[in-house]
């Protein structure tokens, strides 16, 4: 049973936001834009494609302790209601579905596309779960989120390393704010490892991470009237020890000057400038548990595949 998308991005205030982030972002110096602009429908396929390469492990790890763990999971949080948070075509969350059987599915997500292909297959293999998609920014519509009983909220794929550490803090602080005591938080990380796993799993051999970074370009072309030369574009990803995480960016082949119509904006590249489009941080037990704590959860649980690739934190209010 599948009610309708509810949708609190509406087409003028997504293009209002991409606008904004894309005047800041290609103004400033050194460039970047963030990384939820990668998912229209394409990037959410290729995003889906990326989950099946072989050196792109974090999804295979995680799925690995979801399925060790899913019954447990189950079982500390008797939740009802199952909240998803960026949860894309939601293919490891049927784990959680089988073993919780809740009333009620809320997955959010800005990609409405990926959220009504959750919304199908969830409806045809789960019938007595309820599914309520929301279209939203999970920064921004958490207060959307229904008043359900007995909520776990699942952030998996290790989506929080998208954000700097101050946005996590403000993120954990918010999800904090909308659950009631004795509810839960789910929250996948990726784990601090030798750059040498790292760096080719952003790197892939096959190019599908260099088509996923470069899709950005092509959301600014259609959405913006910009004139980006995607193959003026190289794809990088880099380890960076300081800040424990991955950072891709897209960088100049040659001097290049794009037009930006739709914010009346002219934009200069130099030859191997760069635009940062996407930090991934890894963790370590430690900075996770002090950064829920922080924002007002005790960490619980913690699990990692065998290989201590992943991990995934169980927090309570
Ligand atoms: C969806 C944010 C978890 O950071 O690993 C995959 C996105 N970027 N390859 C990640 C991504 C490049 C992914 N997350």
């Amino acid at each position: 049973m599948s009610t309708p998308l509810e949708v609190h991005l509406d087409a003028g205030t997504q293009e209002a936001a991409l606008r904004a982030d894309v005047v800041a972002g290609l103004t400033a110096t050194p460039k970047r834009l963030p990384p939820k602009w990668f998912y229209d429908a394409r990037g959410s396929e290729l995003f889906e494609q990326i989950t099946e390469l072989p050196e792109y492990y974090p999804t295979r790890a995680e799925r690995a302790i979801l399925t060790a763990r899913a019954p447990e999971i189950a079982r500390l949080t008797g939740a009802r209601t199952l909240i998803e948070l960026g949860s894309g075509y939601s293919t490891k969350t049927r784990l959680l579905l089988e073993a919780l059987r809740p009333t009620l599915f809320v997955p959010m997500d800005v990609s409405p596309t990926a959220l009504e292909a959750a919304a199908a297959h969830v409806g045809t293999d789960f019938p007595s779960v309820r599914v309520q998609g929301i279209v939203g920014d999970i920064t921004r519509h958490l207060g959307f989120l229904p008043q359900a009983p007995d909520r776990l909220v699942a952030f998996l794929g290790g989506t929080i390393g998208n954000f700097e550490p101050a946005e996590r803090a403000h993120f954990l602080a918010d999800v904090r704010a909308v659950l009631r005591p004795g509810e839960h938080l789910l929250l996948g990380t990726d784990l601090v490892k030798s750059p040498k796993v790292l760096v080719p799993a952003y790197d892939d051999a096959a190019g599908v991470t260099a088509e996923f970074n470069k899709n950005v370009l092509r959301v600014l072309n259609r959405h913006l009237q910009a004139d980006f030369d995607v193959d003026g574009f190289a794809h990088v990803a880099l380890w960076d020890a300081d800040h424990e995480w991955i950072e891709m960016r897209l960088r100049s082949r040659w001097p290049q000057r794009v037009t930006i119509p739709a914010v009346d904006l002219v934009v200069e590249f130099k030859t191997g400038e760069e635009i940062r489009t996407e930090i991934s941080a890894k963790f370590r037990r430690e900075g996770v548990e002090k950064e829920l704590t922080e924002a007002g959860f005790t960490l619980t649980h913690w699990w990692t595949d065998p290989e201590a690739r992943f991990a995934l934190s169980l927090a309570q209010v």
